[in-house]
């Protein structure tokens, strides 16, 4: 099969220009076969896990479900499912989302004792009239739809907190000097040429009781437009959220900005808005309906995670604070 690259070096320049033409006016042509990528080094087993859905021509949709609940099983991964670190009160809230090729979504907020809450979240989408339940209602949601209810909190996390506990000193969103952050935000495009995404996260460790994120909130950590790309996000939520940084990144993708200058608008926004910018991180990851993949940060220890037919690899990510 010719890929996308073969076919641009053997077109030549015009056909280039062509191309670049078509960016322009936000119609990017479809992805060749089938992509996947999401955040963090986490991501290279999570995405083994969506292409063999993608591979065998399944959705989108179903791929970053599947790739996303390898990290919320996984306890290592200390801010995601299982073993991400509690709030200051030593409870496991957990936030996710889920979103379609159809501009369907759904999500769950502030949810306790669940392995997989994006799997909520794609039940919220599916089976509920609603984009997003919290709390104890997306708790009884999930137990009515069958779902186990487990402690999420391990032996080593449980240590961890209570060592915390001991200073006690709040914050979260210190992050320049704490590269703890690893919420999963994964997008894909299928066979079909059709763009998904997902995120699921612990949020931010120790934070307060009730706290939720950008993971849950759609335009915030996570848009997709079939027509245009898609892209989401992780990093210190409060920053995301007050920008809605994927719908931004999305938005300038549709004006003809590549997945790489979207992401770094969207980080720009934040550092144009925020004095504290160099103390917090955000890391954008985009992925245009083409199959062009981009990505920016604030703090230099963003990776992303990508996979197609070539193979999976980890890729480093440009950030502000390099520059
Ligand atoms: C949050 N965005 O709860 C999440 C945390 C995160 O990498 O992404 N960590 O704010």
């Amino acid at each position: 099969m010719t890929t996308r690259r073969e076919f641009l070096v053997g077109a030549g320049a015009g056909l280039l220009a062509l191309s670049t033409e078509k960016l322009a006016l936000g119609q990017p042509g479809p992805a060749d076969g089938p992509v996947v990528v999401s955040t963090w080094n986490h991501g290279l087993p999570a995405n083994l896990e969506a292409w063999k859905i993608l591979d065998g021509g399944g959705r989108a949709v179903d791929a970053v479900e599947a790739g996303v609940r390898v990290t919320e099983a996984d306890p290592t991964v200390s801010s995601v499912g299982y073993g991400g670190n509690p709030d200051r009160d030593g409870r496991v809230t957990l936030d996710a989302c889920i979103m379609d090729e159809t501009g369907n979504a759904g999500s769950v907020a502030f949810l306790q004792n669940i392995l997989h809450p994006v799997s909520v979240a794609r039940k919220v989408m599916d089976e509920t009239p609603h984009v997003m339940l919290a709390g104890e209602g997306a708790l009884r949601f999930a137990r009515e739809m069958g779902f186990p209810e487990q402690d999420l909190l391990t032996p080593d996390t449980r240590l961890a907190w209570e060592k915390w506990r001991q200073s006690g000193e709040y914050k979260p969103w210190s992050a320049a000097s704490d590269p703890s952050h690893d919420t999963i935000s994964m997008l894909a495009i299928d066979a079909q040429g059709n763009l998904s995404g997902s995120c699921t996260t612990s949020g931010l460790a120790y934070k307060m009781h009730g706290r939720v994120g950008d993971s849950p909130i759609i335009g915030a950590s996570l848009f997709v437009d079939n027509e245009v790309g898609a892209a989401c996000a992780t990093g210190v939520g409060e920053e995301v959220m007050k920008t809605v940084g994927s719908f931004l990144i999305v938005e300038l993708m549709r004006q003809g900005l590549s997945p790489a200058e979207a992401c770094r608008e969207g980080v720009e926004r934040i550092v144009r808005k925020n004095p504290g910018w160099r103390d917090v991180q955000v890391g954008y990851l985009a992925l245009s309906r083409s199959g062009e993949v981009g990505s920016f940060a604030i703090q230099p220890w963003f990776q992303y995670a990508v996979m197609d037919a070539q193979g999976n690899r980890l890729v480093d990510v440009k950030a502000r604070t390099a520059e």
